[in-house]
């Protein structure tokens, strides 16, 4: 079946041209995952990876995260290889009904929420080069694995990530994405959470990073303030520095309640509230 030609999504500042090949993407993005086409020098940079960022996680990620990651198939000691998805997806399926799906990189936002809303996440199925090791804008198949499966096993988190895809259709329809972005990207992609009486990482932004891990949850440069859903949906943001705000929350069950209400109210007082840049600090606000 000749699968109509999809357009790339490139978001954000990057203007360099995508880098999967989305002529293997169907209508709906998605694409099955290329397991052949990983050369040894793939597997070696996913295992290279996982074993630095995984000798970081104590103390810095959050103890869900910790205690999941193992569900991506390879204990700690023995990360050799790319995972199958289909591997991951029989326990995946078993712990919360939801399943990963392979994607050629980014796509646009409706794709992306109506998988989400039927439980399906996106997982770029290419890796980064080896020069890149450090640092990639685009969220490559490490990015993708490492820093947003492990919480889909959480049953919590996963329930409001799925909220949050049927939330993403509705915002599309108030034409209120930017706004629902935001709230995508200071929990989802760079969140923090209490733990312990101190902060720890659950946003996968932070957790496949090895530089902004520790300067998420331990530096003093930042501002850390309360997850609001008003002020975080106002906050701009930059996807290729360490964020300069971060918003923690207290528990899982906090971000599932705040998606439970109709956005709408919301959106129309924000149309009354300036934006706010990514390191505005307001006088009245309480530091974290
Ligand atoms: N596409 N593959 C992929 N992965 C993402 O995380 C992603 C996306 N498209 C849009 C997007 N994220 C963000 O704009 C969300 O806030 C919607
Ligand atoms: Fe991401």
């Amino acid at each position: 079946m000749a699968t109509e030609s999809v357009v790339p999504a490139v978001y954000g500042a990057s203007d360099r041209p995508p880098r999967g090949d989305y002529s293997r993407a169907g209508a709906d993005y998605t694409c099955p995952q290329n397991y052949a086409a990983y050369t040894e020098q793939d597997h070696e940079t996913y295992r290279r990876l996982f074993e630095r960022q995984a000798k970081l996680l104590p103390g810095l990620a959050c103890d869900e995260f910790i205690a999941a990651l193992p569900s991506l198939g390879q204990n700690l000691g023995a990360v050799d290889r790319i995972p199958r998805f289909d591997d991951i997806n029989e326990r995946l399926l078993k712990a919360t009904g939801w399943q990963i799906v392979g994607v050629p990189g980014l796509i646009p936002e409706v794709p992306f929420f109506t998988l989400l809303a039927n439980r399906k996440f996106p997982v770029t199925d290419w890796i980064r080069s080896p020069h890149e090791f450090d640092y990639i804008v685009e969220p490559d198949i490490f990015h993708d694995l490492f820093g947003h499966v492990p919480l889909l096993f959480n049953p919590v988190f996963a329930d409001y990530v799925q909220r949050y895809g049927e939330g993403g259709l509705k915002a599309e329809s108030l034409g209120a994405c930017e706004q629902l972005s935001r709230l995508y990207w200071y929990t989802i992609e760079f969140g923090l959470i209490r733990q312990h009486g101190a902060m720890r990482a659950y946003g996968a932004g932070i957790l496949s990073s090895a530089g902004e891990l520790q300067h998420a949850v331990n530096s003093r440069e930042p501002q850390r303030l309360a997850l609001n859903l008003e002020r975080t949906m106002r906050t701009r943001y930059k996807i290729d520095s360490f964020q300069q705000t971060y918003f923690v929350i207290d528990n899982f069950e906090q971000l599932f309640d705040m998606t439970a209400a109709d956005f709408t109210p919301v959106y129309q007082r924000l149309e009354q509230l300036p934006e706010l840049a990514a390191d505005a600090r307001l006088s009245q606000e309480q530091t974290l």
